[in-house]
C-alpha cells in the first residue's frame, strides 16, 4: 500500500452532475424495465413441461429484445479507446492571448474527460500494436465544452480531408480478405504512402517508438492543427497545443510491444485503470505555440500546412496549465463509448483557422456521431455540458430532455423573445472577421509543397538508438509487403529524406537501392525537443517484477521495499505459483503473477532474489525472465540466490545489471537510479 491510496479526487461540476444518472443495482430486487418485479429470471414461459415458449413472456421478450441491440457501430477509426475523468488547472491568466474562461484566472479549475485511443484497430484490437494514439480531450467548461481532439504525434499523414477516407481505406484490413488487423505492415497502406508525397514526414514518425507507446500515462498529445486564440480586444494569435506528461515520455521495444499483444492484449488500459485506482493520478501539462498575426509567413513552411510541427527552437513552448486525470468512469459503454468528441467543439476565446485539414475534420465528426449514437446524443451524460442548453432543436429518436412550453422558435412574442441570442460584446460567441478572398479552386495551395524537410528534420534530431529502431520498424513494415513494387516506392520516398536510410531498409526488405538521382532533402537542423532521449527520466509508478521463493531474506526484503516504495516503484511479485511465501523472520508475502501468469515483457525491471530452496526448475523460470529483460536493455538486480543465477549466466558485469552478495541501502539506491534511466541501451 503506498500513501497515495489516500488520494481521493475532489468532485466537481461534472462528475457531479453525472451521479444523477448513476443507477445502482447492488442489493435491490430485480424488475423489468417498467420496474415490475421478476419472480423468474431463468426460465422461460412455456406451455407444459417440455412444450413451446410463449410469446405473451414479456420477461423474455424484454430481455431478448434489448440484447440484440446492445451493440452500436464501432467508431470508423479510434474504434479501440480508454477513457477518464479528470481536471485542469490553469497557471496563469492567459488574457493577453484567449478570452477562454477555462484560462482566465491561475488555478481555475475545469473538469474534463479524455479518450485515449488507436487508429487503426477494432474494438477487440489488441493494444501494444504499432499505431497512433488518439488523445483527445473534452473540457466542460463554464462556458460550453472545448474539445480538443488531437494525437500522440504532432502531424498529420494528409494535407486535405477529402483524402482522409482513401488514407483509411488503406489503412483499414484489406477488403478482401480482413487482413491485416490493427496494422499497418500490409499492402495498401504502403502503396497509400508510396503514392502520396505529402506523408512523408508522417511516416517517419510513425516508425518511431512513439507508435508503440509503455502507456498512455506517458505519450504526449497534439492538437496538430492551428488553432486561433481570441482576446476581449479582438486580437487573434495562430496558436497549437501541446500536452506533456510528467512522467516523460517513454515507450516499449517492437519485441515487447508485439509479445505483450499476446501477454496481455489489455495493457494500456489496465495501466491507466489500475494506476488511477491506485491513486497514482496521470498527470500532462498543456502548452501553447504562439505565433502573432503579422508573423504567419515568416516560416519556410506554411502554419496552416498540417503535415508541419513548428519547431519549438523557433516558436516556444509555453506550459499553461496541468491536467490530472484521477477518476475511472463508472461504465465504459455509457461514457467512453459514448462520448462524442469533436473538434469543432470551440467556446469563446478559441476559433479555427483556414487548416484545410481542420476545416474538413469540421464536418465529418458531428456526421459519424448522428449516426453512431443518434441524434440526440448531445444530451447524454457525458456529453452534455455542465451548464443546461438552452434552444429550440427538439425531437428526434430517443429524445429525453423534456422542453417546457409551447414555444420552440425564434423570433417570438409569446415567451418574450427567449431564448435569446446574446451579443459579442454580453458574452455570446462571435466568430473571428478573418479577411477570406480568392476564387473558388480545388488545388493544393504551392506553399504546401515541400513534402521533405520536417521528415529529415525529425530524422536529424534522433539519438542512434532512435535511428536504429526507426530502420528496424521500416525493415519490418515493408518486410510485410507482399508486391516489390510497392515497397520500392516507399523506399524512393525514404530516399528524399535520407539516402543511407533507404539503402538500408532496401537491402532488409530485399529490393535494389534506389536510384542515386533522388534528391536528398538538404536540411540538415535538428530539433532536441523531438527525441525522446530529452524526455524526464522517473522511477514513480514503474513495475518491477521481483522472482522470490519461500525463505527468503526478510530483512533485505523490508529495506528493498521500503526503499522502492520511496522511489514510488510498484514492486509485482513473481514465483511459482500463487499463495503466500514465508520470509526467514516468518513474515509473508503474497505473490502476484506466478511464472505462468506473469511474463517478462510485463515489466519495466527485475529484481531476483528467489530463495535457498528454489530448485533447478525455478532457476530455469526465473533465468527466462532474467534473459528477456536482458535482451530488452531493462535494468536488473538481485542478491543471494538472484545474484548466483545472475552470476551463472556470466551477466553480472554488463551495464544496468546489479547484483551483490550483501544487500545494502547504498546497493537498494544504486539499483533505483538504474529503475529511472529506465534502458540501457550500451549493452
Ligand atoms: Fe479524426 N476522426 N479525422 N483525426 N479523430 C474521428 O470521429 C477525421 C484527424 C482523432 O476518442 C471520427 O467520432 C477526418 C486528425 C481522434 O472519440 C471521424 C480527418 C487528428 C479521434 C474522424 C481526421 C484526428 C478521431 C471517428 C481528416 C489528430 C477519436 C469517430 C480531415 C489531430 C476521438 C468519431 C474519440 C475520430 C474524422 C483527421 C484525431 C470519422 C475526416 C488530424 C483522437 O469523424
Amino acid at each position: 500500500m503506498t500513501d497515495n491510496h489516500d488520494r481521493q479526487p475532489e468532485e466537481n461540476k461534472k462528475t457531479k452532475q453525472m451521479q444523477q444518472f448513476y443507477r445502482d443495482n447492488e442489493g435491490k430486487p430485480m424488475t423489468t424495465d417498467e420496474s415490475v418485479t421478476i419472480s423468474n429470471d431463468e426460465n422461460t414461459l412455456s406451455a407444459g413441461d417440455r412444450g413451446p415458449q410463449l410469446l405473451e413472456d414479456f420477461v423474455y421478450r424484454e430481455k431478448l429484445s434489448h440484447f440484440d441491440r446492445e451493440r452500436i457501430p464501432e467508431r470508423n477509426v479510434h474504434a479501440r479507446g480508454y477513457g477518464a475523468h479528470g481536471i485542469f488547472e490553469c497557471y496563469a491568466s492567459q488574457s493577453d492571448l484567449t478570452e477562454a474562461h477555462f484560462l482566465q484566472e491561475a488555478g481555475r479549475k475545469t473538469p474534463v474527460f479524455v479518450r485515449f485511443s488507436q487508429v487503426a484497430g477494432s474494438r477487440g484490437a489488441n493494444e501494444t500494436l504499432r499505431d497512433v494514439r488518439g488523445f483527445a480531450t473534452k473540457f466542460y467548461t463554464e462556458e460550453g465544452n472545448f474539445d480538443l481532439v488531437g494525437n500522440n504525434i504532432p502531424i498529420f499523414f494528409i494535407q486535405d480531408g477529402i483524402k482522409f477516407p482513401d488514407l483509411i481505406h488503406a489503412l483499414k484490413p484489406e477488403p478482401n480478405n480482413e487482413i491485416p488487423q490493427g496494422q499497418t505492415a500490409h499492402d495498401t497502406f504502403w502503396d497509400f504512402i508510396g503514392s502520396n508525397e505529402e506523408s512523408a514526414a508522417m511516416m517517419m514518425w510513425i516508425m518511431s517508438d512513439r507508435t508503440i507507446p509503455r502507456s498512455f500515462r506517458m505519450i504526449q498529445g497534439f492538437g496538430v492543427h492551428t488553432f486561433r486564440l481570441v482576446n476581449r480586444e479582438g486580437v487573434s494569435h495562430f496558436c497549437k497545443f501541446h500536452w506533456r506528461p510528467t512522467l516523460g515520455m517513454h515507450s516499449l521495444i517492437w519485441d515487447e510491444a508485439q509479445k505483450i499483444g499476446g501477454a496481455d492484449p489489455d495493457f494500456h488500459r489496465r495501466d491507466l485503470w489500475e494506476n488511477i485506482e491506485k491513486g497514482y493520478f496521470a498527470e500532462y501539462e498543456l502548452g501553447i505555440q504562439v505565433i502573432r498575426e503579422d508573423q504567419e509567413f515568416d516560416f519556410d513552411f506554411d502554419i496552416l500546412d498540417s503535415t508541419k510541427l513548428w519547431p519549438e527552437e523557433l516558436v516556444p513552448l509555453k506550459k499553461i496549465g496541468k491536467m490530472t486525470l484521477n477518476k475511472n468512469v463508472e461504465n465504459v459503454f455509457a461514457e467512453t463509448e459514448q462520448v462524442a468528441l469533436h473538434p469543432g467543439n470551440i467556446v469563446r476565446g478559441i476559433d479555427f483557422t483556414n487548416d484545410p485539414l481542420l476545416q474538413g475534420r469540421l464536418f465529418s465528426y458531428a456526421d459519424t456521431q448522428f449516426y453512431r449514437v443518434g441524434t440526440n446524443f448531445k444530451q447524454l451524460p457525458i456529453n452534455c455540458p455542465i451548464h443546461t442548453a438552452h434552444n429550440n432543436q427538439r425531437d428526434g429518436a430517443a429524445r429525453y430532455v423534456i422542453d417546457k412550453g409551447q414555444v420552440a422558435y425564434h423570433q417570438n412574442y409569446l415567451a418574450n423573445n427567449t431564448p435569446y441570442p446574446v451579443p459579442g460584446d454580453k458574452g455570446g460567441f462571435v466568430t473571428y472577421p478573418s479577411l477570406v478572398e480568392g476564387r473558388k479552386v480545388r488545388q493544393t495551395a504551392p506553399s504546401f509543397e515541400d513534402h521533405f524537410s520536417q521528415g529529415r528534420l525529425f530524422w536529424n534530431s534522433m539519438s542512434e538508438v532512435e535511428k536504429s529502431h526507426i530502420l528496424q520498424a521500416f525493415s519490418f513494415e515493408l518486410g510485410k509487403v507482399k508486391t516489390p513494387a510497392v515497397r520500392e516506392r516507399v523506399i524512393r520516398l525514404i530516399a528524399h529524406i535520407s539516402r543511407p536510410l533507404a539503402v538500408s531498409v532496401a537491402e532488409q526488405v530485399g529490393v535494389p537501392a534506389p536510384p542515386e538521382d533522388i534528391p536528398e532533402s538538404e536540411v540538415t537542423a535538428s530539433s532536441p525537443a523531438l527525441s525522446m532521449q530529452n524526455t524526464t527520466f522517473t522511477t514513480k509508478t514503474l513495475k518491477l517484477g521481483v522472482i522470490i521463493d519461500e525463505g527468503y531474506d526478510s530483512n533485505a526484503l523490508n529495506d528493498a521495499r521500503e526503499a522502492w516504495k520511496k522511489a514510488e516503484l510498484e514492486p509485482v511479485f513473481i514465483s511459482r505459483h500463487l499463495g503466500d511465501l514465508t520470509g526467514t523472520a516468518g513474515d509473508t508475502i503474497s505473490v502476484d503473477q506466478s511464472f505462468l501468469t506473469g511474463s517478462p515483457v510485463l515489466y519495466d525491471g527485475l529484481f531476483v532474489i528467489g530463495g535457498p530452496y528454489a530448485k533447478r526448475d525455478f532457476q530455469f523460470m526465473s533465468n527466462q525472465f532474467i534473459i528477456e529483460q536482458f535482451n530488452h536493455y531493462r535494468p536488473i538486480g538481485g542478491y543471494g540466490k538472484g545474484a548466483e543465477w545472475i552470476k551463472e549466466i556470466h551477466l553480472d558485469h554488463r551495464p544496468g545489471v546489479f547484483v551483490t552478495e550483501s544487500p545494502s541501502p547504498a546497493f537498494n539506491q544504486a539499483f533505483i537510479e538504474g529503475m529511472a534511466k529506465q534502458r540501457f541501451w550500451d549493452r
